[in-house]
């Protein structure tokens, strides 16, 4: 079975060394958290080998947050000093140069682990890439299948979470690989933690930030956009994607909000077959980054540097370049989503 070779691989790079740092991508999301612990779990366990799990940027949707308290998620904020500390390095849901993480250039990871698309210049002694599946949660549960590891209640609950909020419950970007691992952890998960995080309280400003999105938000005959200027933390951006994308006779999302110097762009589509990662890396160009599966992606672009009329520009272009790509004429006017109240 190919698992028991990448398996086998895995331990073998990792022999001989004592400390690791594993670094899921900036801003991090359940996926990645869930599956860096998974590596750090394994190779424990399996291979001696202690690690240190840290990451860039900030878990701005509650339910990300609550996922990492309450599962007791040891993740701790990424500091340059950790590559002075570390001499090998693993990527967890991202890849070198994709732009969603802080790996200096100088800094070469020993390992990689991902699920979206193969970066052309991504090399490691160990690399793992498998874009057909849902979530790298999958791949680090066939890992730890192999091993024939048991699974504390919490880390099984962690990637179970992992599995459904990257998929909606198994409703998107889904292969059988990943009904088999969620089929595997669901007897295990603790279902009421379950609930809770996906349900988390929300305080007023995360109302205030929705209520003002809504209104920045129009129609263009099947596409729903908005473009939000600063938002206050980036994964808003693809969650409201998410929700947006949930009206009637929809079948495009593209969202874009500003968070500190760069610009984030999530796109959603309801066709299982779109390609919407190709697609965003088509619209997004040389100007910044984007992967993606068939029906979600994200990407982001530098915004350091830029006036205020350069930011519009870009993000002028970037709706335009989208619009042609799905064959809308340039000249649709908008439709906004809500109309204001009329007093
Ligand atoms: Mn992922």
């Amino acid at each position: 079975m190919k698992g028991n070779n990448k398996l086998n691989q895995l331990l073998k790079v990792c022999e001989g060394k004592k400390e690791l740092l594993i670094l899921p991508h900036n801003h991090p999301d359940p996926d990645s958290l869930a599956s860096s612990w998974a590596l750090q779990y394994l190779l424990e366990k399996k291979a001696g080998v202690s690690s240190t799990v840290a990451y860039d940027g900030i878990l701005g949707r509650e339910e990300n947050r609550i996922f990492k308290n309450r599962l007791q998620i040891k993740a701790v904020g990424l500091r340059s000093s950790h590559f002075r500390k570390f001499s090998s390095v693993a990527l967890i849901d991202c890849q070198p140069r994709g732009g969603n993480v802080s790996l200096p250039d100088r800094v070469d990871p020993l390992i990689v682990i991902d699920h979206h698309p193969r970066l052309k210049s991504t090399k490691a002694p160990f690399t793992d890439i498998q874009p057909d599946c849902g979530a790298t949660a999958t791949i680090l549960v066939e890992y730890l299948r192999e091993a024939e590891l048991a699974l504390p209640p919490l880390l099984a609950t962690a990637l179970y979470y992992a599995l459904i909020s990257e998929t909606q419950h198994l409703g998107r970007d889904v292969t059988n690989r990943d009904i088999r691992a969620s089929t595997y952890l669901f007897p295990q998960a603790r279902h009421r933690l379950i609930s809770r995080i996906e349900h988390p309280p929300q305080n007023r400003e995360y109302f205030q930030q929705l209520h003002l999105a809504l209104g920045k938000t129009f129609t263009y005959k099947t596409l729903i956009g908005a473009r939000l200027d600063d938002v206050t933390y980036p994964s808003f951006v693809a969650q409201l994607a998410d929700f947006l994308v949930t009206l009637r006779r929809t079948t495009w999302c593209f969202v874009t909000g500003r968070y500190r110097q760069a610009l984030y762009i999530s796109l959603r589509t309801t066709h299982p077959k779109a390609r919407a990662g190709r697609l965003l890396r088509k619209v997004i160009g040389k100007r910044g980054n984007a992967g993606g599966h068939e029906m979600i992606a994200g990407g982001q672009v530098k915004l350091a540097g830029m006036s205020p009329e350069e930011k519009k520009e870009l993000e002028d272009t970037l709706f335009k370049r989208l619009f042609k790509e799905l064959g809308l004429p340039e000249d649709l006017s908008p439709t906004p989503l809500v109309e204001p109240e009329k007093k």
